[in-house]
């Protein structure tokens, strides 16, 4: 029989910065042990101490949940709960998750594994969980009134089936979904090949994360969960920019990165300096001959895709959504910036209002001692980013790839800045300017110029009587 004690060797060995969470071992002494992470920073990959071995994914600003096997089945315990989430350095959000964060922990498996996942309900309201895209009995789907009944308020269901297919998945819930997607309860899934797959590449880093957004007014902290598409958060992971990590290799790495998008729009996601190859969608690994070289791949909702490269390129590459407004925080969406707004009384007043927050208390999180705390001055400038000549004036959906020559095999620790070498930066011009020339012919060869324009004159009628219908 497993015991705590090979599930905490299990943790353990991984290196991994978890704590056991507070939830009673009396009334659950059958299950695992539910692992709650605490930090938003990524965690380095959970090297697999038991079952079929693998190569590990990264999840950024995520975590692996650590699992126990038990006469051959691998067993995980998620927890869905409220939970306080660092969105990015100065601003926390009071968001539904699991285990202790938003997004849930990344699940990772093997093609064929047998898998048990014991779901407990810690949240306000019945939910469930649904396991998409994947092959699984139907009864095991997870859509409540469907599928199954909703698991009720602190109470916990099974669910078990075997990962029949590899591939990059998601995990969310089927119960009142726009409530709890809205709230932040997501999580990542990956199946690993068993062995050697003819479409699947062994590769050296295999990073992972979701696109998320929020509606958060400032200067609150609980997401508008009616929002349909005026999201003013656009996240990875439940983080936005300068609060997402940096994708960090060694030059000449083949480099993997799965997305998978629980927005209510698509996502072009860029990368620059590179040309990537989508190895993958939401059916699992694509033929080599459908196969392409891109800068910009569109996530659409409820996607994923998986793209590679060969990280041949030394720098410090943008990483992020080509719309624009996806790569603001709030500021840039109509609304007054939460930048510099004292959070200290707010969290005063919801704590009188809102007793429920103690719960969290509970859970091991010093939450509301660091709400006391006050913010730090330099708010602004961690809210904008700012790189080695100054604001990136990025937000929201932006994060930076960086490629060394000297960063160590297995290493993801953040290298700093690139230097670039002498003579490969733009710089500024300090000649002459010459006076711009113009072409004669303006409007091309064929249609030359007439050498006038008719006067037109434009009168601007005001509507009347258009009120708000
Ligand atoms: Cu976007």
């Amino acid at each position: 029989m497993a015991s705590r004690r090979d599930f905490f060797r299990n943790a353990s060995l991984a290196g991994a910065a978890i704590a056991a969470g507070a939830v009673s071992r009396v009334s659950l002494a059958a299950l695992p042990e539910p692992v709650i992470m605490e930090k938003a920073e990524t965690q380095p990959p959970l090297v697999p101490a038991s079952g079929r071995p693998y190569n590990p994914v990264v999840t950024l600003n995520g975590w692996t949940l650590p699992w126990r096997m038990v006469n051959g089945v691998k067993e995980f315990h998620l927890v869905a709960e409220p939970v306080i989430r660092e969105i990015a350095p100065g601003m926390k959000a009071h968001l539904w998750g699991y285990n202790g964060q938003s997004p849930g922990p990344t699940i990772e498996v093997v093609e064929g594994d047998r898998v048990r996942l014991f779901v407990t309900n810690r949240l306000p309201e019945h939910t469930t969980i649904h396991w998409h895209g994947q092959r699984i009995p139907n009864g095991m789907d997870g859509v409540g009134g469907l599928n199954q009944k909703q698991i009720p308020v602190g109470k916990t269901f099974v669910y078990e089936f075997v990962a029949r297919r590899p591939g990059t998945f998601m995990y969310h819930p089927h119960a009142d979904e726009m409530t709890q997607m809205a709230m932040g309860m997501m999580g990542f899934w990956v199946t690993h090949p068993k062995g050697r797959h003819p479409l699947i590449d062994p590769v050296d880093r295999d990073f992972c994360f979701l696109l998320n957004a929020y509606d958060i007014d400032p200067g609150s902290f609980t997401p508008r969960v009616n929002t349909m598409l005026d999201f003013n958060l656009w996240t990875w992971n439940s983080r936005a920019f300068p609060g997402i990590d940096s994708l960090n290799v060694r030059l000449n790495d083949k480099v993997r990165i799965r997305i998978g998008n629980l927005t209510m729009t698509n996502h072009p996601i860029h990368l620059h300096g590179h040309e990537f190859l989508v190895t993958g969608t939401d059916g699992g690994p694509t033929p080599r001959s459908t196969r392409w070289h891109e800068v910009t791949t569109d996530v659409a909702v409820g996607q994923m895709r998986q793209v590679e490269l060969v990280a041949d390129e030394e720098g410090d590459w943008a990483f992020h959504c080509h719309k624009s407004h996806h790569t603001m925080n709030a500021m840039g969406h109509g609304v007054p910036t939460m930048i510099g707004v004292d959070h200290r009384e707010v969290v005063k007043t919801i704590t009188s209002l809102i007793p429920e927050y103690m719960v969290m208390g509970e859970r091991g999180m010093a939450d509301m001692g660091e709400m006391e705390m006050p913010l730090p001055d330099n708010t602004l400038p961690m809210m904008t980013g700012t790189g080695p000549y100054g604001p990136v004036e990025m937000g929201g959906m932006f994060t930076v790839f960086k490629v060394r020559r000297d960063q160590k095999p297995g290493d993801y620790k953040d290298p700093g800045w690139y230097r670039q070498p002498p003579g490969t930066q733009a710089y500024e011009w300090t000649g002459p300017i010459a006076e711009p020339a113009r072409f004669k012919s303006e409007g091309g060869q064929s249609m030359p110029a007439s050498g006038k324009s008719p006067a037109t004159e434009v009168r601007v009628r005001k509507p009347q009587g258009h009120g708000n219908h």
